[in-house]
């Protein structure tokens, strides 16, 4: 079942592919091969081929808050929980730093945040490589990216190529500028930026929604594929 939605949030008829208008343009490269990247403050940096080779897949349904007010309900994401990557792949084969407790993330094109290793080790996040059943589209994170449904949309990185462990204290890379990445940015407390309330960006992000929806359909079109999924703006059909 839905929850209600979180406050200043709006449910939106479709999915669309969306982030800060610099990274409509930018694709990752052509690969089904989810390879990642673990780094920081580790005893051994590890490059996987395939990061979730190997784990017991999942699939969980979520619903989808972007930090401008748009909510995408129910979405059907695959793939394997953090918590088992991080039990099975990085503690036995990277072994973080015990005071590394913070984990920077980078997509392949550029997209960077950060989340507490406490909030990735929730049992709703997700490294997922498939919505809705099928492989994961350029439009929403092919090949890999992070699903963290408690958190604003831009913690959810797509096209996941890099996590660095780091300490807290660490003053990680962000997309845009620093006000507009909250270190948790969890939904339900509205913790949308950093040092501005949260009703103040709500207002503020609102009307950038069509103009960022329609950017990032326009690149999807000219780079030459069409959206995975219900990025068309007609909304699937229930399934109850
Ligand atoms: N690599 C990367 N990850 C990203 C973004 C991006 O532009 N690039 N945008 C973020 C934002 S602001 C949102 S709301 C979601 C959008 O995911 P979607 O495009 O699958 O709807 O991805 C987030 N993760
Ligand atoms: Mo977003």
């Amino acid at each position: 079942m839905s929850q209600p939605l979180p406050p200043g949030q709006r449910e939106i008829p479709s999915f669309p592919r969306f982030g800060l208008t610099r990274f409509a343009y930018r694709f990752p490269p052509k690969t089904t091969r989810p390879a990642l990247d673990v780094t920081g403050e580790v005893a051994n940096d590890l490059h996987l081929a395939d990061a979730l080779a190997g784990l017991p897949r999942v699939e969980h349904r979520s619903d989808f808050h972007c930090v401008t007010t748009w909510s995408r309900r129910a979405l059907r994401w695959g793939g394997v929980r953090f918590v088992d990557f991080y039990e099975q792949v990085v503690v036995p084969r990277v072994c973080p730093s015990p005071t590394a407790t913070l984990v920077a993330l980078r997509g392949h094109d550029g997209a960077r945040t950060a989340l507490l290793l406490a909030d990735l080790l929730a049992p709703d996040v997700l490294l997922a490589d498939q919505l809705d059943g099928r492989p994961l589209g350029v439009d929403h994170g092919a090949p890999l990216r992070l699903i963290a449904p408690q958190h604003y949309g831009y913690k959810s990185v797509k096209h996941l190529a890099r996590m660095e462990f780091r300490h807290p204290d660490a003053d990680y890379p962000v997309s845009g500028f620093r006000f507009m990445d909250h270190p948790r940015a969890r939904v339900a407390l509205e913790e949308r930026g950093r040092g501005v309330p949260g009703w103040l960006l709500r207002v503020a992000y609102r009307p950038l929604i069509p103009g960022t929806v329609a950017r990032f359909a326009r690149a999807m079109a000219d780079h030459g594929e069409g959206a995975s999924t219900d990025g068309d703006g007609v909304a699937p059909p229930e399934a109850h």
